[in-house]
């Protein structure tokens, strides 16, 4: 799609530092980072909510989240870690292209999770 922004960092057009990267997903650190390290798995074919995502492509999205997390937490040395995914505007969801944040914690970073 043209005017999303992940669409264009996945083509290029938009630069953004790479984690990691498989056959269908990207995996690029979030420019409003809530700690060092935290970054989007991210399909590289447009849909916005994780219903709309193929089944077969379920097992690599895993894979290729568990991999990015285990390097985050090695480089940047954290604690510990959330996985979220903000799956609609209730929900927060602000860029309508799915992505699933890696948010590294650490005991008294004072970062609330909603709910
Ligand atoms: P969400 O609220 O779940 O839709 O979060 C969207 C995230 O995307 C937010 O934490 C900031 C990040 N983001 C938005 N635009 C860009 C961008 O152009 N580059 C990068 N690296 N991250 C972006």
């Amino acid at each position: 799609m043209e005017s999303c922004i992940f669409c264009k960092i996945i083509g290029g057009e938009v630069s953004s530092e790479k984690i990691t990267e498989t056959d269908n997903f990207l995996v690029f650190r979030d420019m409003n980072e809530k700690a060092p390290g935290h970054s989007l798995v991210v399909p590289k074919t447009h849909i916005k909510s994780f219903l709309e995502m193929d089944r077969e492509l379920y097992g690599e999205f895993m894979e290729v989240t568990k991999a990015a997390t285990e390097k985050i937490m090695k480089d940047y040395k954290h604690e510990s870690f959330n996985l979220i995914i903000n799956d609609g505007e209730a929900a927060g969801q602000v860029v309508s292209h799915l992505h699933l944040h890696i948010i590294p914690r650490n005991v008294g970073d004072g970062y609330k999770i909603c709910p």
